[in-house]
């Protein structure tokens, strides 16, 4: 790689719950970096990228200001930090949700629960955000982490923080009542790139979405009877249409297609029934359509 070359600066999470899908996710497109434990920058070994480990915090601001181009975070800290960056595309990991939690005796109806009410919260803006646009006066009491252990000891009467499986609500006595905001990774940019730049952030994108298609799709493959074929070919929708093959066996023919996850189960039973057999499935790596 010549030295003169342009390379694009991406921002990532230094430790915690959003570094490893981040260097999966590029490992994933090909891009694979040196990462040195306690580095503060690396270098792709195979595509024009330097790579920041920051604070997950501090990366909207990083890509505002243009120290990086771009960067992978939580749209959570995106909204709550309300820097000048776009947001470009969803990563498909960390996901969470932002949410409104009571202790688990209480009733809440509707957001008018919170009037009047001390809510603990490490996202002022977007909880501040919520009540304005509901008319709701109450309370905002910033902390910055355990907030699940605020109404436990009296210093907040409801929370509002990020849940995945709502296991510590449970374990602190509290239930989750309404979400505020569905989150997950998501890739943000500058708004003043220069056309080389946004050009490499388009090469990485394509390659983002062929992960994030095939990571949704599923290769199937089956055996099925020649005069079942029109039934089943009709059951299988394929990227253009099912591949179909004759077997050494007579009056047989190997099916192929890909079917989306979704539908995945459906898809089988129905398949069972039409006559199919010897049904196999296996994972697609990347899909370019
Ligand atoms: O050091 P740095 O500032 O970079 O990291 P951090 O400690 O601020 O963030 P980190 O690593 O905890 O989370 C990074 C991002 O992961 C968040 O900004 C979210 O976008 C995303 N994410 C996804 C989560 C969760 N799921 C999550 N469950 N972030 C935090 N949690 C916490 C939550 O705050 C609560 O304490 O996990 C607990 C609840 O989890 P459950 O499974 O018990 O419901
Ligand atoms: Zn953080």
């Amino acid at each position: 790689m010549n030295n003169n070359e342009v390379k694009l600066k991406l921002a990532i999470q230094k430790s915690g719950r959003l570094y490893e899908d981040s260097i999966r996710l590029l490992k994933e497109c090909g891009i694979d970096i040196s990462n040195g434990v306690n580095k503060l920058k690396a270098d792709a070994m195979n595509f024009p990228l330097e790579v920041f480990f920051l604070r997950d915090d501090d990366i909207p601001q990083y890509v505002e200001d243009g120290v990086a181009d771009i960067g992978f975070v939580g749209e959570n800290v995106v909204f709550e930090k309300n820097k000048k960056v776009a947001i470009v595309e969803k990563l498909g990991f960390g996901k969470c949700r932002l949410s409104i939690a009571i202790k688990k005796n209480e009733n809440y109806t509707d957001a008018n629960f919170l009037h009047q009410k001390k809510i603990a919260t490490s996202y002022p803006v977007i909880v501040g955000n919520f009540l304005a646009e509901k008319g709701i006066d109450a309370e905002i009491h910033e902390i910055s982490g355990s907030v699940e252990i605020a109404p436990g000891i009296g210093l907040a009467d409801v929370i509002c923080d990020l849940v995945s499986s709502g296991s510590t609500l449970f374990m602190n006595g509290l239930k989750e009542a309404e979400v505020i905001l569905q989150s997950q990774a998501v890739l943000v940019k500058n708004t003043q790139l220069a056309a080389d730049k946004e050009a490499l952030i388009q090469k990485i994108l394509f390659r983002i979405d062929s992960v994030k298609k095939a990571k949704n799709n599923k290769y199937i493959l089956m055996n099925a009877p020649n005069d079942k074929l029109d039934e089943i070919i009709q059951l299988l929708p394929g990227m253009k249409s099912p591949t179909v093959l004759p077997l050494a066996k007579k009056g047989w023919s190997s099916v192929h297609s890909v079917i989306n996850e979704n539908d995945f189960w459906d898809m089988i039973e129905q398949l069972k029934k039409a006559g199919a057999e010897g049904i196999l499935v296996v994972p697609i790596e990347k899909m370019i359509v």
